[in-house]
């Protein structure tokens, strides 16, 4: 018996229909789906073993209560979660994010989403992704430690070096992997690799704070290459001012490329003169260390302007990087973006592009990469620091150098094997979206019905 022919329409409509009010998570599997459909028509096994349906609901999503107390004594109460998607290919993989918009449609959407990126980098990760409604912002070190201390508490008992390792996303960098460390090694007295992202001097790994930015942008030189162009001369827009949005800018302006916007919540700068290293540096320490706002920037550097409560896609352009967070480049921003000139987009942040947006870019024909191909640098990398914890040693920084450059080369090859259209366009959403889904769906096949 088959029971697996429902059309696309009648297959998102039951996605909805379980998903109540989980507007992230169902646009994320909408967009993964519309290539999926049409790439297993005429494969009977994926629908009779039901494989996008099972990869869409996720093996289990845990919540917990985090309670925490602040510096006034006051006993403060989150949410936590850890959503594991599918370890059809490797361990759960993938990271926390700390930010008050966090719900169990956001962390459902990243946790696919990741389920299909970890398969793009020929490493064996499967996909998860966790996080708190839990607001970094104006927090203390001390109440930062307390809540991470408690996150852990609960979370300790759901994860493992081979059962689910997580890292850093948005409110989540080194400081507070080392809070959270420290207390798994506490609880357990297991000094493993349970998290990646961590401090090199406890068995992090070199290159992974630059990897999701550098990775991004030698995507994004990729695919300018089938073009027969480079970064050389060109002018970028970027969104966001954290991890993966300066790494991003100093990999451009490495390349010869000039970055004029940067952004967080509050707006964007835009600085014609273009933001190179020192002004790069500044942003890091001012944003991430002094958790300040980019808002500061043109006091700093009086030739900027800033642009409150606005996002950056209509400061002309010739490439984009979205570096911030999810449906932050809605339709019209795409239209005004291949209106200006834009030659190709590539996404850092996951799903920055809403649906409509992508809709667009594909129709213009532009070269744009979904995060899940172009942001998969900052998992490859952890997925190397995991080989090297199992292997109890450090690599150099130009292998590791190397091996991200090999692994972005390789997930933009698998891009244009299962998305060149001919013509000379290549839809990296397809071939990201089949290349993904393939291998976890061959794994599943071998498994069952389980
Ligand atoms: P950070 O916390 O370092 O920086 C986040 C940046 O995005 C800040 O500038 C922040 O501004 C801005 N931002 C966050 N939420 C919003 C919002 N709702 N509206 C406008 N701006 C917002 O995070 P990362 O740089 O690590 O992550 C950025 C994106 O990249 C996310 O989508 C993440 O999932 C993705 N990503 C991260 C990877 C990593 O290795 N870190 C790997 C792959 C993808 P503000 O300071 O005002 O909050
Ligand atoms: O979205 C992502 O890929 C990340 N936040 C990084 C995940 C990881 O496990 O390094």
């Amino acid at each position: 018996m088959s029971n697996g022919h429902v059309d696309l329409h009648q297959f998102m409509e039951g996605v909805k229909r379980r998903n109540p009010h989980q507007d992230e998570f169902v646009q994320a599997v909408q967009e993964v789906a519309e290539d999926i459909f049409a790439f297993i028509a005429d494969k009977a096994a994926y629908h009779e073993q039901q494989i996008l349906r099972r990869i869409a609901e996720p093996d289990r999503v845990v919540s917990f209560r985090v309670c925490w107390e602040d510096d006034a004594g006051n006993i403060r109460v989150q949410r936590g979660w850890r959503v594991q998607n599918n370890n059809a290919i490797g361990p759960y993989k993938g990271g926390i994010r700390f930010h008050p918009a966090v719900n169990e449609s956001v962390l459902k959407f990243l946790a696919f989403e990741q389920t299909f990126k970890n398969a793009l980098t020929g490493l064996p990760m499967g996909g998860g992704k966790g996080g708190a409604n839990f607001n970094p912002k104006g927090k203390s070190e001390r109440e930062i430690m307390r809540f991470c201390q408690s996150f852990m508490t609960e979370l300790y008992r759901h994860i493992g070096a081979d059962v689910d390792v997580p890292a850093g996303d948005i409110g989540v960098g080194a400081r507070e992997i080392g809070y959270m460390f420290g207390q798994y090694k506490r609880i357990t007295g297991n000094f493993t690799g349970v998290l990646t992202g961590k401090g090199l001097e406890w068995g992090g790994s070199l290159i992974r704070t630059e990897a999701t930015g550098y990775g991004a942008v030698y995507f994004l030189a990729e695919m300018l290459a089938t073009k027969g162009e480079s970064l050389a001369g060109k002018t970028a827009v970027i969104s966001g001012s954290g991890n993966v949005a300066t790494h991003a800018a100093e990999k451009i302006v490495q390349l010869g490329g000039k970055v004029v916007t940067l952004s967080d919540s509050g707006g964007f700068i835009h600085d014609p003169d273009g933001i190179g290293q020192e002004k790069i540096d500044w942003v890091k320490t001012h944003k991430t260390h002094r958790r300040g706002r980019i808002e500061d920037y043109v006091a700093a550097f009086p030739g900027a302007t800033f642009h409150a409560g606005r996002t950056p896609w209509g400061v002309p352009c010739d490439v984009a990087l979205p570096c911030a967070t999810q449906n932050e480049l809605l339709g019209e921003d795409a239209k005004t973006l291949v209106a200006n000139g834009c030659r190709a987009v590539a996404e850092g942040a996951n799903m920055p592009t809403d649906l409509d947006g992508v809709h667009v870019f594909k129709a213009a024909r532009l070269l744009y990469a979904p995060g899940k191909a172009s942001n998969a640098g900052g998992v490859a990398v952890s997925g190397l620091e995991m080989s090297q914890n199992s292997e109890r040693r450090s690599w150099k920084e130009e292998e590791l150098q190397q091996m991200l450059k090999d692994i972005m080369s390789g997930i933009h090859q698998a891009c244009i094997r299962y998305g060149d259209q001919g013509g000379g366009y290549i839809d990296y959403v397809k071939g990201a979206n089949i290349a993904g889904f393939k291998k976890v769906a061959d794994a599943m096949l071998a498994f069952g019905v389980v």
